[in-house]
């Protein structure tokens, strides 16, 4: 802001001098001075309606926990499925029985909706859309499944609403929306959460499947959100931290967004890097190695969505996608 004001004021002088003094010969400028305009960022993309995405984030809360095996699971899945099918090409399930670390038979199901299938030059979107089956983290009901508002419900209403808008603001780029299952029913052993996206990783929906990379969204929608540059982002897809983290510096959504190296986390996002696509994390997690408080309790309710994250971090994926030709 500052910065603009300042090229506009020095812009101003110039030619205020340059009408005071037509009869004197030019000076020749000192310094170097921009167009204001090329300082100012237009941006491209159409309007993300946070209104919207919160409907989103609520409709799968209110099916209750989702966790994977569950009846609420399965009728989220429907209609996750049926509301993608709306605003999207096409829908793929990817149905399988994975084995959980305690030995449980998971009916895990991984949703990947395609927008321009046929497009060669294609971006994954991704976001986790099972919630954990306990609270260890509360003091009371641990063995009861949170509803995982933020963890989960988030970052799947923001994609919904990325499908919705982009199916009414045609774009040209392909663009794959891929929601993996059972990714928050590990312990603290290495690999055990992330199950659906270690499956899809070695299972890909379509054969040979590539994209140019990848925005991995879980816990977008709390009120302090604290996004930072995750370790395993920065390794596999630092041009994607830059890209993104610079879009919502430029429309002004960039009070989440922190230039702050923080720790790697074993995230979806992870698995999609080691399948060869360079994917982020876009995180909930702060510089001294925190998750929010709400994390795995019972707090992870629609109390701590605001709409004000969601929009920031929808319209940031947005106008990235938009800005790609
Ligand atoms: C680990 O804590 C190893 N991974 C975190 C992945 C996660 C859980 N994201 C949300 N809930
Ligand atoms: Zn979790």
């Amino acid at each position: 802001m500052i910065k603009h004001v300042r090229v506009f004021f020095i812009s101003a002088l110039t030619a205020m001098s340059i009408v005071s003094c037509t009869n004197d010969p030019k000076p020749s400028p000192k310094t170097e001075i921009s167009d204001p305009k090329s300082e100012i960022y237009t941006p491209v993309s159409p309007n993300f309606n946070a209104d919207s995405a919160y409907y989103f984030v609520k409709t799968q809360v209110d099916f209750g926990p989702r966790v994977t095996n569950s009846e609420a699971s399965k009728k989220c899945g429907d209609w996750l499925v049926k509301e993608l099918k709306k605003y999207t090409d096409n829908v793929i399930e990817q149905k399988t029985v994975i084995t959980n670390f305690d030995g449980n038979k998971l009916n895990a199901r991984n949703i990947i909706a395609e927008i321009n299938p046929k497009a060669s030059k294609r971006i994954l979107l991704s976001a986790h859309w099972d919630s954990r089956d306990r609270a260890d983290k509360d003091n009371v009901d641990v063995n009861k499944a949170i509803l995982g508002a933020n963890d989960g419900a988030s970052g799947v209403g923001v994609l919904i609403e990325i499908a919705r808008i982009i199916k009414s603001n045609p774009i040209t780029i392909g663009i794959d929306i891929v929601l993996f299952d059972a990714e928050d029913l590990g312990n603290n052993q290495p690999n055990t959460y992330c199950l659906g996206s270690q499956y899809w990783a070695a299972n890909l929906h379509r054969q040979g499947y590539k994209a140019e990379y990848g925005i991995n969204l879980d816990m977008v929608g709390a009120s302090n959100a604290f996004f930072g540059w995750e370790g395993n982002s920065l390794q596999y897809a630092k041009p994607i931290l830059e890209k993104v983290w610079g879009t919502a510096h430029n429309i002004g959504s960039g009070k989440y967004f922190n230039y702050t190296q923080v720790g790697g986390i074993d995230d979806d996002h992870l698995y999609v890097n080691r399948a060869g696509i360079p994917t982020i994390d876009i995180i909930h997690f702060d510089a001294t190695g925190s998750f929010p408080d709400h994390h795995h309790t019972h707090k992870d309710n629609m109390n701590v969505i605001d709409r004000n994250t969601l929009k920031a971090v929808g319209q940031t994926v947005l106008e990235v996608l938009y800005n790609e030709k």
